[in-house]
């Protein structure tokens, strides 16, 4: 008997295996902070441990009060994390970290995410809030877009928390290109550096670019003039002009970056290419984004960025996500068909033969965010549908 309950007491530690957790809406964004996962649907947030057992959950919107969250952004080191949403005028609101259900600040009448449901990104810029997104409140006879905000996260003398105002000046970066779509960003530890990637579209022509600044300097307005911007370009055996997803690989001397660029074609096997840079060096500026006030606004400098290798293609890469164990560095692939690809490169980023870790019978679309657990990484979490899933990766 005692060898048996020993047996369980053995299976039930070592087992820590797959599992999922269903939500009763689709997945409109998740995100890890150091000891939780925060799942949003459209009607609630869910705070959720890493093995997806449900500890709080939060209402966001109801039958009178409709309510979009668009800022979903974990500030581990002040243990709060950051919502902000569409609710009358827009607000922002400062969530407990360990408790979702304590309200810690709000702030009415700010609209800080997207007012329309579209990509955008934000993080934790050092101790500022760094927003990118598609300019909401252009009028048809403007030329110059809102299209990047470094907001405080500490009361300021100019009002609430999530001022956008500089010392004499916006925080902003600017840009003449109307049409912009975030893809992601994040920030660089010691030293700290920001980087956005982003899509452009002009009557003539689809890119890719990168925006990076400085995020160590002390005012908001030198972080904001130390933008510089390259355009990245991918691939040579076809143009693919639009990024779907991207991650940082950690590193140690440089940094790298892949992104899944696709030529949007979904009848293409290879409409989408999994490429590799070296983004250490981002110096230059493209046509058109610059720091406020800029006149002109940018004008082009600098190269483009190339690949250091093209590793995978596939009709439709929907997600990516790195890791590193020792010399290799391990990708994480998720597709538009539900599947959960892994790759491994060696030191020279030539790729092994690709395992496929996951299939969802129904091929939901893999969530463009992937994320590893933050204890151990030793899962990574794919969000389909309704649904969010862990798969062990050792
Ligand atoms: C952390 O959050 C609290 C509550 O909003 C705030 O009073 C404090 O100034 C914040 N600290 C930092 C470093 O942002
Ligand atoms: C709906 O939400 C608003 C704002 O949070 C709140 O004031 C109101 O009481 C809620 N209504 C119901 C019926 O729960
Ligand atoms: C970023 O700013 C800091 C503080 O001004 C400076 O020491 C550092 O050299 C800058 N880094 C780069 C890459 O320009």
């Amino acid at each position: 008997m005692r060898g048996y309950i020993f047996g369980v007491i053995v299976l039930l530690k070592y087992c820590i295996c797959d599992d999922w957790h269903d939500f009763d809406g689709d997945i409109k964004d998740f995100v890890v902070g150091n000891r939780k996962l925060f799942v949003l649907t459209d009607h609630r947030l869910h705070q959720m441990r890493h093995d997806l057992y449900e500890e709080k959950r939060k209402d966001i919107t109801n039958a009178t009060h409709g309510n979009r969250v668009n800022i979903l952004v974990p500030f581990d080191t002040n243990g709060t994390l950051i919502t902000c949403g569409t609710f009358e005028d827009g607000y922002c609101e400062v969530l407990d970290i360990n408790d979702i259900t304590n309200s810690i600040y709000y702030e009415s009448k700010i609209l800080v995410g997207p007012r329309q449901d579209e990509k955008s990104v934000a993080f934790i810029a050092d101790r500022y809030l760094l927003v990118g997104k598609k300019d909401d409140d252009a009028k048809p006879q403007d030329t110059i877009y809102t299209v990047v905000t470094l907001r405080s996260t500490l009361q300021s003398q100019q009002g609430g928390i999530f001022s956008k105002n500089a010392e004499m000046s916006e925080a902003i970066i600017e840009s003449t290109v109307r049409d912009v779509e975030f893809v992601n960003g994040f920030q660089q530890v010691s030293p700290s550096e920001s980087y956005l990637f982003l899509n452009t579209k002009t009557d003539y022509e689809r890119k890719v670019l990168v925006l990076w600044m400085n995020s160590s300097k002390r005012k908001k307005t030198e972080i904001i003039r130390s933008l510089q911007a390259a355009t990245i370009r991918c691939c040579s055996d076809k143009v693919r002009p639009v990024l779907v997803a991207s991650t940082v690989i950690p590193s140690v001397n440089s940094v790298i970056w892949a992104g899944v660029f696709s030529a949007q074609n979904q009848q293409d096997p290879e409409n989408s290419a999994l490429a590799l840079y070296d983004i250490s060096n981002v110096q230059g500026h493209v046509n058109g984004f610059c720091a406020y006030g800029e006149n002109p606004c940018g004008s082009q400098s600098g190269s483009e960025l190339q690949p250091l290798n093209v590793v995978f293609k596939y009709s439709s890469m929907s997600a990516v996500a790195a890791v590193r164990t020792g010399p290799w560095i391990v990708l994480f692939i998720g597709t538009s068909d539900g599947q959960l690809i892994k790759l491994v490169l060696d030191e020279k980023f030539t790729a092994g033969c690709p395992i496929v870790l996951y299939k969802s019978d129904d091929e939901r679309k893999v969530f463009p965010k992937m994320h590893f657990d933050p204890v151990g990484f030793k899962h990574i979490y794919i969000a389909l549908k309704n649904q969010v899933r862990f798969k062990n990766v050792q």
